[in-house]
């Protein structure tokens, strides 16, 4: 008797050759060649007999323990080639244009915890690079190049202060490094966005504003921000496929508004939502390692007070007056004083502050009640990269230095608008100390908003070439978002 048989048992990557990344039927479909036009563009700044070599990032364990945070790789990682899995390098070879992918040497038993270990083929295939090897190779597959010098990724990020990783690789030595050309074109690059990554960012922000609708559906006094908190990263992932958020969700309600970034470790967004709250939450999607960074602020009931209608609509004032005015050639500093301007007038006019608006910046007002830069840059990080580089314009000083970037708008860029007002004790304190502020303050009327904590609106604008394109869908007027709620848990069962 005889049990020989003549299937083999063999396992075999089971999806069609990828063309796209995505999160599977619904969810949208990421074109590779996005990628290779970032190659392309890359390339096309570099120099014949260079190799580029980045390293992409590494598992990060809690603390001494085997439990992995899950991993969210690097963005300029990501930017070049796409690829999700850590610890890996890629190189591009200049000269031939030729991208080559590295991967680990995994043992074969990681199959049991790690399903399926991909083969180099099968990498090519998912990522639609030109050769891929493992990373015990690189030394060698890099001198079959003969480059005159690899451009490895080294440089400061102006928003953290922290550096980029620079790759290393054991026998690194032996070539010739220079790590000073790469940074500054890359960053340069990652500020324009191409159609390929616009039509991401489209996605996202779409996905990003639909969850903060569904979120004042669900509001009502009553609730924990969290609970709404938790109505964003439900839709976020459920309907979107983002399995991450771009930063912390930042729900503050009533004087957590106030808060700028509410919603940290000791602040988890636990405040119960009371009648008369206003609620301001900053939360944004991410797809394919793109990022959303999206505002809503709205009345925890869903009817505006007069007084909240006051400092909603000066906020929306500012909104409005950066997205009719905001085009290619406007400086971004300018614009933030556009803002402010809008602002304070609206304020004035509601008898909150007197004097002339002029008179007010000079002195340091829009600093007290907006404490933030206008926006900032979007793109694979939440805070992209490019804000300062050398031959941008410098960091301003006084009450716009919270800028992340003071550039010139160009068309192709992406970034956020998000004005805000803030009642901050620590900083009317300050200014009612201060006879040069005090004096354009009614401080009898301020006394009412004491305890109103904030209201920001944040939108994330694509510049083109006639102005910007608004990629976020959100309702923005207070008749809009007296309407929208009015559909939602507030007005249920009544
Ligand atoms: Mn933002």
């Amino acid at each position: 008797m005889s049990t020989t048989n003549s299937t083999k048992f063999s396992i075999g990557l089971s999806s069609k050759m990828a063309a796209t990344w995505s999160m599977g039927p619904g969810t949208y479909e990421v074109p590779l060649s996005l990628f290779v036009k970032n190659r392309t563009r890359l390339a096309s700044k570099l120099k014949s007999g260079q190799v580029v070599v980045l390293q992409g990032g590494e598992d990060v364990n809690h603390y001494d323990t085997d439990v992995q945070y899950v991993f969210r790789q690097e963005a300029y990682f990501t930017w070049v080639c796409g690829v999700r899995e850590p610890s890996c390098y890629f190189a591009l070879d200049v000269t031939t244009n030729k991208s080559i992918l590295f991967v680990p040497h995994l043992p074969e038993e990681y199959e049991v915890w790690m399903g399926k270990l991909l083969s180099c083929n099968d990498f090519k295939k998912i990522y639609g690079v030109d050769e891929v090897y493992y990373v015990d190779e690189i030394r060698e597959v890099l001198k079959k190049l003969n480059p005159d010098q690899l451009l490895t990724l080294c440089g400061t990020n102006t928003d953290s202060g922290l550096t980029a990783k620079e790759a290393v690789f054991e026998g690194i030595d032996e070539f010739k490094v220079d790590n000073e050309t790469l940074f500054p074109i890359i960053a340069e690059l990652r500020v324009i966005k191409t159609p390929e990554e616009i039509e991401v960012m489209r996605y996202v922000c779409k996905v990003s504003s639909d969850a903060h609708k569904q979120v004042m559906l669900y509001v009502k006094p009553g609730l924990k921000e969290y609970q709404c908190e938790s109505v964003f990263l439900d839709h976020c992932y459920r309907v979107g496929g983002c399995r991450h958020v771009s930063y912390t969700c930042i729900c503050g309600s009533g004087d957590n508004g106030a808060t700028l970034h509410y919603g940290h470790a000791g602040a988890p967004n636990s405040k119960m939502l009371e009648n008369g709250d206003m609620c301001l939450f900053d939360m944004g999607g991410n797809y394919a390692g793109y990022a959303a960074d999206i505002t809503c602020s709205f009345p925890a009931n869903g009817k505006f007070t007069e007084d909240q209608k006051l400092i909603y609509e000066a906020v929306l004032a500012a909104r409005n007056a950066v997205l009719r005015e905001a085009k290619p050639g406007v400086m971004w500093q300018e614009m933030h004083l556009t803002a402010n301007r809008a602002m304070l007038d609206h304020l004035k006019k509601g008898n909150l502050l007197k004097g002339d608006v002029e008179d007010m910046i000079k002195n340091g007002v829009h600093g007290v009640l907006q404490p933030h830069g206008l926006g900032h840059l979007l793109g694979l990080d939440v805070h992209d990269v490019g804000g300062y580089l050398a031959h941008c314009p410098a960091r301003p000083a006084g009450p716009l230095a919270r800028l992340r970037t003071a550039r010139r708008l160009q068309p192709g860029m992406l970034l956020t608008v998000e004005p805000g007002c803030y009642f901050i004790p620590r900083l009317l304190i300050g200014a009612q100390n201060n006879p040069d502020q005090s004096v354009f303050f009614n401080w009898e009327k301020m006394q009412k908003f004491k305890n109103f904590g904030g209201v920001r609106i944040e939108d994330d604008v694509l510049i083109t070439e006639e102005g910007v394109e608004n990629l976020t869908f959100v309702p923005r007027t207070v008749a809009e978002i007296e309407k929208h709620m009015a559909d939602g848990a507030n007005f249920k069962n009544k």
